[in-house]
């Protein structure tokens, strides 16, 4: 029996106009050249893939008032906050192909303000190895790919900040609907910031003395029916030796096994409804061996709970 699951739109937005490093732009190109399409129909799932977005290219200039390319970054994200939103209204689960990070605020400003709209409760993950909760007095970089998840909690500017124009007023977020997973990089005054406001964080250290499987289900404790799950997966979340394919590496993030746990994990939840892959950058990857990677885990995030395995190509062995 298979349960027909929602069907998926692949959306890609070559960009790397919030990034310290250029080259996530080649993002989604890499996802496809891994097979990610075929990898996610091989599970019975529907999907389309809507091409590219485009927007302003990279000017490649230094911060103004704390902001890299602010008006640009703002377009992209307006594009994204429409594509995204397109697909949540069609009953499809988008799977947005970054990219760089400061995207997650186009993304997630949609999923938040649908959310709102159908009366759903909204739950991120936002899997890192970054707190990506800067601000324009914060910033070391002024990359805004540093931060989006300050802004989606409405800390930042308003042509940011204002992306989902929510019912009623105020920001896409509340912290306390984040988890954040992975996390070993964080800036002095950011980590203060983080703690300030509440984020709940399980950062390397924790996942290192409790393990994955404590973390994951903490993480998604206190999901229901009426939870949207979003997913946010920026590929630096993952341990350099296996990911090199990122423009800003932390040592000691997650394994291979730990990662497909993880994604088991969140697979298991059953409430997986949009996903951002973000910050791949095949410029700085080895043989696209990070996309291919990326295209495994993503296989995870999709494989287990989402429907049922059904004999394929002569394979299968019938539902598991
Ligand atoms: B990513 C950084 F200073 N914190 O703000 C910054 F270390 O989306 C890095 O998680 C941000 O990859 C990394 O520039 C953003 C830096
Ligand atoms: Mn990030
Ligand atoms: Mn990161
Ligand atoms: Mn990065």
């Amino acid at each position: 029996a298979l349960r027909s699951a929602q069907p998926t739109s692949l959306i890609g937005a070559p960009t790397d106009i919030g990034a310290g490093a250029r080259g996530a732009s080649m993002g989604p190109e890499a996802l496809r050249v891994a097979g990610l399409q075929a990898a996610l129909e091989s599970h019975g799932l529907q999907v389309f893939d809507r091409g590219n977005l485009s927007g302003p290219a990279n000017p490649w200039q230094p911060p103004l008032d704390g902001y890299r390319h602010l008006p640009e970054v703002v377009e992209w994200n307006q594009r994204v906050f429409d594509a995204v939103y397109a697909e949540l209204q069609l009953g499809h689960l988008p799977i947005l192909l970054g990219g760089d990070h400061c995207l997650g605020l186009g993304s997630i400003s949609a999923v938040a303000r649908h959310c709102a709209e159908v009366g759903k409760k909204l739950r991120v993950l936002w899997l890192d190895a970054h707190a990506d909760f800067n601000t324009s007095a914060l910033t070391p970089s002024g990359n805004v790919h540093g931060m989006p998840v300050a802004c989606l909690c409405g800390f930042g500017p308003e042509a940011l900040t204002g992306l989902a124009r929510m019912p009623g007023g105020g920001p896409a977020l509340h912290p306390s609907q984040i988890r954040q997973i992975g996390i070993r990089s964080v800036d002095a005054g950011e980590k203060r910031f983080v703690h300030e406001q509440g984020l709940e964080v399980f950062d390397m250290r924790y996942i290192d003395e409790v393990g994955m499987r404590q973390t994951m289900q903490q993480a998604l404790s206190g999901l229901d029916a009426h939870t949207h799950l979003h997913v946010s997966f920026d590929v630096d979340f993952l341990d350099p030796d296996i990911a090199p394919g990122v423009g800003t590496t932390v040592p000691g993030g997650p394994t291979y096994r730990e990662a497909q746990l993880c994604m088991e994990m969140i697979a298991d939840s059953g409430r997986l409804a949009s996903l951002d892959i973000v910050e791949l950058n095949p410029a700085l990857d080895v043989r696209n061996r990070t996309a291919v990677l990326a295209v495994d885990l993503v296989e995870s995030l999709f494989g287990k709970s989402t429907l049922m395995r059904v004999p394929s190509h002569g394979q299968g062995q019938g539902p598991v």
